[in-house]
């Protein structure tokens, strides 16, 4: 009989770090040896994750239009595709960041339908620093609306362990302080404090995620009504778009230029980021663009240092506006940054949507 896939989930709020981190573990398990296969998931098409994880050379799958847990057989047969040339030895996924009760919908059905084929890491979720302090904190301002705050409480309340991330920038008593309110309000699991940027704490983390047990038995109790009207408060938008110019440009400045320009409009609007980010990709070249939040600096995360005269252009906005008014901000914030390069943008697609009510495909009350 084939030996079982490790599934490894690594989940946490919009920006929190899952893509970073799954990159860093997926280098880390080819280096072992290990043939991984990595699913990425959003409510949309045009990725930026999928698209990032793929230019980094790695084995994509892509479940989009709707999360893993209300569209479980989509993840199975991309796992399964994933396998048609290979078969993994791991399974690295990434569910969307305002997904929550992924025990009871994703790893639960996978113990109690398919234990023949996986084994089941901890599971791990990943803690943003400045958001998730304040939202532990019950501050009045947390950037979202107290329902969006619940769906984070809910993803730190199931998860096997929690990942406190992004300590590259934080002061050793900032992450103290973190750490005993984590451990506070959410007792008894093991806490790692990390990077995903710089790896600091990762052979903490890969000890952790070989360990051999039951996980995934954290079952919630969720209110799905508060639930669907947090995630519905953010304003989602994938764009695709094709830029063309005769002169050369800087692909990199371009990427920052787009965030800046988002960064700037959105905070005039009163508008909180959960995450923009925009990859460019050009002939195997590739830069990424993020923005975590309204409170910090736009930042280039991974570079192409190329110039170009055509590139792909992709958009993924999560911020807490509607819709419409998103749309608005980045097509203008698009044109504007290719206009001053003398280039063109052509929108091929744009998707913008508040994300609907979770129905899960399958929801095991029971832990196995
Ligand atoms: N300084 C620092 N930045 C980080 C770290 N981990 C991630 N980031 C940055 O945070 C941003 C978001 O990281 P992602 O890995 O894309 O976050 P995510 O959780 O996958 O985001 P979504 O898929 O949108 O929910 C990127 O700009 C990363 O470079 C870290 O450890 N330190
Ligand atoms: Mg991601």
């Amino acid at each position: 009989m084939a030996r079982k896939i490790r599934f490894v989930m690594v989940g946490g709020f919009l920006g929190a770090g899952k893509t970073t981190t799954l990159a860093r573990l997926a280098r880390h398990y080819r280096g072992r040896g290990l043939s991984v296969g990595i699913v990425t998931n959003d409510q949309a098409t045009d990725l930026v994750d999928t698209n990032t994880l793929r230019a980094q050379g790695f084995d994509v799958g892509e479940v989009a239009g709707s999360c893993f847990c209300c569209n479980f057989d989509e993840l199975m047969a991309t796992i399964e595709r994933l396998g048609a040339a290979n078969r993994p030895d791991v399974i690295l996924a990434e569910p969307v960041g305002s997904c929550t009760d992924l025990v009871a919908t994703v790893i639960q059905p996978l113990k109690q339908m398919f234990d023949a084929e996986f084994s089941i890491a901890p599971y791990c979720v990943i803690l943003k620093p400045n958001h998730g302090t304040r939202v532990l904190k019950n501050e009045a301002n947390a950037g979202f609306s107290p329902k969006a705050a619940y769906i984070l409480k809910k993803q730190l309340e199931e998860a096997d362990a929690i990942l406190v991330n992004r300590v590259d920038e934080l002061a050793p008593t900032d992450i103290d302080e973190i750490h005993q309110l984590v451990e506070k309000q959410i007792p008894g699991r093991p806490l790692l404090r990390v990077s995903a940027k710089q790896g600091t704490g990762f052979e903490a983390l890969c000890e952790l995620l070989d360990q051999e047990g039951d996980f995934g038995r954290r079952i919630l109790d969720v209110d799905y009504d508060i639930y669907a009207e947090g995630e519905a408060e953010l304003g989602w938008l994938n764009a695709s778009i094709r830029v063309t110019s005769p002169t050369e440009f800087d692909l990199d400045e371009l990427l920052l230029d787009v965030v800046r320009r988002l960064h700037t409009s959105l905070d005039a609007a009163g508008a909180e980021t959960a995450h923009l980010k925009t990859i460019g990709l050009w002939e195997g070249f590739f830069g990424v663009a993020n923005l975590v939040s309204r409170a910090q600096q736009p930042e280039l995360s991974l570079p192409s240092r190329c110039q170009v005269k055509e590139l792909d252009l992709i958009v993924n906005a999560r911020v807490a506006i509607d819709p419409a008014i998103l749309t608005e901000h980045v097509t203008a914030a698009v044109n504007a940054a290719c206009a001053e390069r003398g280039a063109t943008a052509e929108f091929r697609q744009t998707q913008s949507f508040r994300p609907g009510r979770p129905v899960p495909t399958h929801r095991f009350s029971e832990a196995s």
